[in-house]
């Protein structure tokens, strides 16, 4: 299931599916890749972001400076979440390092998220990386290992801490990154530094990744939608003479609301707000449909009647309007007008109602923990 699924169901009208989709594709394996110059504290940052303790059965090997273990990926998975997955990746050197090479190598592909690890000075191997890995449309953070070890003799923590981040920050500025996020952690202290807050960073990253990006292709596909669904309003109305009735019935408001009904109607069928519709995904996603409905801005769709239509067509009509109906072909016009605006009012708030159940209907779901 794709993307190109998704906005294909929320174009059919077709939540249910739409969200079950969604569900797959939140629920999919995610790879961060952890990368760094041999010894960096890439295995031991795995670690600790895993929860374990080095020694841990199933923890990632520590071994002595220089003497890197691994020469080809290799993934973790995290104990909490079966489908996140932290990968120990190859070193990379300063001799003839080549971003672009080194990134084919390891299959970029195959990772959503990577960190670029370095317990010394950021150098020009880490920010050539940074820009090839943004350059191919990814996200990385930085991140500063053993500062355990360079605020050890330190009088005053915060000052030295102070003093490594603006050296990151230098550093990274002549390498031409201006955009970075840098986190200053020790894997042997994981409650203090900037670990705890790389954790919430990276996990609220990791879980609303791909729903923000679902929605944003939701609105957009909606909008799209509403579009084509006016034009075809527009097309079917004067093809069935909706409108004619319109002009002619202008001054009777019922007769015009009648005709409006239907169309209505269609609209929250064809978006899937109708009633059924709505029951089916609440139960699907375990909320009741009352959470569902409460985000709508349009009115429920069992709400729409002949009188209700009648209702609104009076507010969308001013005192003056009201008087001009009821001249000969002016007063057509400006019925056709008023019609017009209230079918659009109505596909304006469908689409964004649908928008509404759709963010609703996804709230809370995402990577599932064990
Ligand atoms: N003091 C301190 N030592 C650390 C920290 N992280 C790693 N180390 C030590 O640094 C050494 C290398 O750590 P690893 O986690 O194996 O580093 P690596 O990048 O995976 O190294 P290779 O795979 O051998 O290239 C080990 O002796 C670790 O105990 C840290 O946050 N603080
Ligand atoms: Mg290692």
């Amino acid at each position: 299931m794709s993307t190109e699924d998704f906005k294909a169901a929320v174009k059919a009208g077709n939540l249910s599916r739409a969200v079950s989709i969604a569900q797959e594709i939140m629920n999919r394996r995610f790879a961060v890749a952890v990368i760094g110059k041999s010894g960096s504290g890439a295995s031991s940052f795995i670690n600790a972001i895993r929860d374990l303790k080095n020694e841990d059965t199933g923890a990632a090997q520590i071994a002595w400076v220089g003497n890197r273990t691994n020469r080809r990926p290799t993934s973790y998975r995290h104990p909490r979440y079966p489908k996140l997955y932290f990968c120990d990746m190859p070193e990379i050197s300063s001799s003839d390092f080549k971003a672009d090479k080194y990134l084919e190598q390891v299959g970029f592909d195959l990772y959503d998220l990577f960190i670029i690890i370095a317990s010394e000075r950021f150098i020009n191997i880490h920010t050539e990386l940074a820009k090839e890995i943004q350059r191919r449309g990814k996200s990385f953070y930085f991140v500063r290992s053993k500062v355990d070890n360079d605020v050890l003799y330190e009088m005053a923590e915060e000052s030295a801490l102070r003093r490594i981040r603006e050296e990151c920050t230098e550093r990274l500025q002549i390498g031409g990154l201006t955009h970075h996020q840098v986190f200053l952690i020790s894997s042997s202290r994981p409650c203090h530094y900037d670990f705890p807050l790389l954790k919430e960073t990276l996990f609220n990253k990791i879980f609303s990744q791909e729903r923000e990006k679902l929605l944003s292709i939701s609105w957009s596909t909606l909008q799209e939608k509403k579009s084509e669904k006016w034009v075809a309003t527009i097309g079917t109305s004067f093809l069935t003479g909706g409108f004619a009735v319109a002009a002619l019935l202008g001054p009777f408001d019922y007769a015009d609301s009648f005709i409006m009904t239907n169309f209505i109607k269609d609209y929250y069928k064809d978006f899937g707000l109708d009633d059924d519709s709505l029951s089916t995904l609440a139960g699907q996603v375990g909320k009741d449909v009352k959470d569902l409905k409460s985000v709508m801005t349009c009115p429920q769709a069992s709400a729409i009647t002949p009188i209700s239509i009648c209702d609104l067509l009076n507010n969308f009509t001013s005192m003056a309007a009201n008087v001009i109906r009821w001249i000969p072909v002016i007063g057509a016009s400006v019925s056709i007008g008023r019609t017009h605006r209230v079918l659009q009012y109505f596909l304006d708030s469908i689409a964004e109602s649908t928008f509404g159940v759709l963010k609703e209907a996804l709230e809370g779901e995402g990577r599932k923990s064990k």
